[in-house]
């Protein structure tokens, strides 16, 4: 990849990356030296007594270099241990004065300062990007008045209801406990137990079975805060808020094959891809949105919105889009920043509040809870990524690695010895909780109106397009197959899918080997539950926009003879669209074109593979398609990208390569003259021919082309 010079790795305007400055260590030209800045001249021997003699106890140089090695390690975290990270910043379009007081979203000249960490749930942090999971996205904003946490996922709802089930959860879908098979996938039976013994999991578990959980690129995915918040104005009047992050490249997934293939391919593709885009200064955006509604309204839409299990459809309540988030500055060390940061559901500023739900109750306790472990004390908030850009004064004393020096005697509130300070916040500026009225008996109970499970499920499944909800039942008959209990598959089947959709259900019957469900009475939903939409468009990525192909990839395969002029053509066309063209040649060493060209490629065959490129493209030139088609894994790459349903380009002679692929057969038959592009095959009599290039692009654009995916077996 051709990385473009950026000023990403210093943007002036941040005061994050500014604050940050006087702990970042530059070895340009100094010295090495011990942690105790004692300067070291040999560092490959030992200290021994006797070039052939025992290594002496006195080398504290050795001594202090294995030690701190020794304790490189910290706990990973307990869940979304895999991740990457971004700086970045926030700025609102127009002031919301209206609905909160935070300052970061009321001062459109404010640029916040934010991190953002993306993840996986339950792979360890060593495991591939690319598995069946839900997507964390977090982010800090380092706001002037503390940090806000928004601590959010890629899918808008949740496996349970009630915090208290958190640890079943997962441990139900982590490796399971006796031989700690299978890394980072939800196919095992313990999941599937939990699934099928714990009905409200079934609305999530359709989300997880979407295309959602195998996004293209974490620049290409939704985000969701999941429950509902509060925002509170100056005056005190509140309303309930659903937040949303809508990334501005569009929403896209992978295939499963290409997905399973990339773990083994390229297990930091979604990683790589953050990185490489930030590098060439095609900076990440996400607009801020927001769902708003009136605190009475809170059961107005048929469920409860403190029910996490829960959308509220964008059809009943637009969301409205606030302000942007752009990601422009890779961290200078994953360590110090992107594993060392820790968010918390609990920071919140004035003008944000929590609600009642009880997941969000359970989060807030957790978070500190769990960085007490993870990041060895109580004071990881001084470590310099969660160090807020917001002054902090306060009596918290001592306690493992503390950073700042205290230096007052007073430490202690109220107080005389310190003069009072530090000073109470004006009641309009400091943090108020807002007074709410609870009344109730102390119970352990769920409320009546989380009763119903799965009238959701069936909305979101009825929500996706056709292609869609195939990939849907094939992720069903995927993850359920490898179950190997009997007994549990056919309580998923009979006990969930059932009351989701029958005819799923039946499918997924037939597919795991268990009897075929007998179609229910009447819809187990409790009295309360109704759904005011039939489908919510909304909650299909398919009627996202589909409009540009900015940052996309596409491997240009050529070998000599390749038809120069085209391929030079054809590239500069797609990436004055922001497209990016690799060449991919059979070795690193230049390929001469049929018209005295050279190109040097920059990946291989063997390096290089179709699922690390949205789109492939071959040239024209009867030599080097003819040589292309005696390389197997050239012949791969058209052959995956066609099952993988990308756009294809074949010009000229190059269309050929389909019938060496083996998929003619599926593909609609190539055009006599002129240039085709029916099912995202884009072809031409001739090498390259006017329009090609625009078909191609709109092909790309399009992302995947599902009239490819062969029907199901009858
Ligand atoms: Fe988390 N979650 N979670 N979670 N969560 C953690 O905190 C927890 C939930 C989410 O990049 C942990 O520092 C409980 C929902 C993200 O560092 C832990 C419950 C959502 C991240 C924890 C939930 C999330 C975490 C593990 C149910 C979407 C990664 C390490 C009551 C709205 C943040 C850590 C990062 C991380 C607890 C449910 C999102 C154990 C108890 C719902 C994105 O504290």
């Amino acid at each position: 990849m051709r990385l473009r010079k950026t000023s990403a790795k210093n943007p002036p305007t941040s005061l994050k990356s500014q604050a940050l400055e006087p702990y970042r260590m530059h070895p340009e030209g100094q010295t090495l030296t011990t942690d105790q800045g004692i300067p070291i001249s040999e560092t490959d021997n030992s200290l021994k007594a006797g070039v052939r003699g025992p290594t002496l106890l006195e080398d504290f140089h050795f001594r202090e270099k294995m030690m701190r090695f020794d304790h490189e390690r910290i706990p990973e975290r307990v869940v979304h241990a895999r991740g990457s990270g971004a700086h970045g910043y926030f700025q609102v379009y127009k002031s919301l004065e209206k609905y909160t007081q935070a300052r970061f979203l009321t001062d459109p000249s404010l640029r916040t300062p934010v991190f953002v960490r993306f993840s996986t749930v339950g792979g360890s942090r060593g495991s591939a990007d690319t598995v069946r999971d839900v997507r964390g996205f977090a982010t800090k904003f380092y706001t002037p008045e503390g940090n806000f946490d928004l601590v959010g996922n890629n899918i808008p709802v949740f496996f349970i209801q009630d915090g208290i089930k958190f640890p079943d959860f997962v441990h139900s879908v982590k490796p399971e406990p006796h031989n700690e098979i299978p890394q980072a996938s939800s196919a095992h039976d313990s999941l599937w137990d939990f699934v099928s013994l714990v009905p409200e999991t079934a609305h999530m578990v359709m989300w997880l079975m979407s295309d959602r959980a195998i996004p293209r690129s974490y620049r290409m995915m939704e985000g969701f805060g999941v429950h509902t918040f509060r925002l509170v104005n100056a005056e005190g009047k509140a309303h309930l808020v659903k937040f949303h992050w809508k990334p501005l490249l569009g929403t896209h997934s992978l295939v499963w094959d290409e997905a399973q293939k990339l773990s083994g391919i390229d297990p930091d593709f979604h990683r790589r891809d953050l990185w490489d885009a930030i590098e060439a200064g095609n900076f990440p955006e996400y607009e801020l949105g927001l769902q708003l509604i009136p605190e009475e309204d809170v059961l107005k839409y048929g469920f409860d919105l403190l029910d996490a299990t829960k959308v509220l459809p964008e059809e009943l309540v637009p969301v409205q889009r606030v302000g942007k988030l752009t990601l422009d500055r890779n961290p200078d060390n994953f360590f110090a920043e992107t594993e060392q940061v820790a968010f918390c559901v609990a920071n919140v500023v004035p003008g944000i509040d929590f609600t009642n739900d009880p997941l969000l109750q359970a989060r807030l306790f957790s978070y500190l809870d769990t960085q007490l472990t993870r990041l060895g004390g109580p004071n990881f908030a001084e470590l310099p990524i969660n160090k807020p850009v917001a002054p902090v004064h306060n009596h918290q004393q001592d306690g493992f690695g503390r950073q700042t020096i205290p230096t007052s005697r007073a430490n202690y509130h109220p107080n005389s010895l310190g003069g009072g300070c530090p000073f109470l916040a004006n009641p309009r500026q400091g943090f108020t909780h807002r007074q709410e009225r609870v009344d109730g008996h102390k119970i352990r109970q769920r409320s009546e109106s989380f009763n119903d499970h799965f009238s959701q499920a069936t909305l979101f499944y009825k929500s996706l397009t056709k292609p869609e909800q195939e990939h849907l039942v094939a992720a069903l008959e995927f993850e359920i197959g490898k179950v190997e209990r009997a007994e549990i598959r056919e309580r998923v089947v009979h006990q969930v899918l059932v009351n989701i959709d029958f005819d799923v259900a039946t499918r997924v019957a037939r597919a795991v080997g268990v009897p075929p469900p007998k179609p229910l009475k009447a819809p187990k939903v409790s009295k309360r539950s109704r759904n005011m939409v039939d489908t919510s468009p909304a909650l299909s990525i398919e009627h996202g926009p589909r409009d540009s192909i900015k940052t996309r990839k596409v491997a240009a395969l050529v070998a000599d003879g390749f038809a120069g002029k085209e391929l030079a053509h054809v590239r500069k066309r797609l990436e004055a669209l922001g497209a990016t063209v690799e060449v991919v040649g059979p070795t690193l060493s230049p390929v001469k074109s049929g018209d005295g060209q050279e190109e040097v490629p920059l990946k291989t065959f063997l390096t290089a593979s179709s699922v690390m490129y949205d789109a492939i493209y071959v040239p024209g030139g009867a030599k080097s398609v003819e040589a292309l088609k005696r390389v197997p894994l050239a012949v791969d790459f058209v052959r995956e990208a066609f099952i993988h349903c990308k756009p294809l380009a074949l010009s000229g002679e190059a269309s050929a390569l389909l019938d060496t692929a083996g998929v003619s057969q599926l593909a609609p038959p190539p055009p006599a003259k002129g240039v085709d592009g029916a099912m995202g095959v884009v072809r031409s009599a001739k090498t390259e021919t006017k329009g090609f290039s625009q078909l191609f692009a709109d092909a790309i654009a399009a992302h995947r082309h599902w009239a490819r995916e062969a029907p199901p077996p009858a």
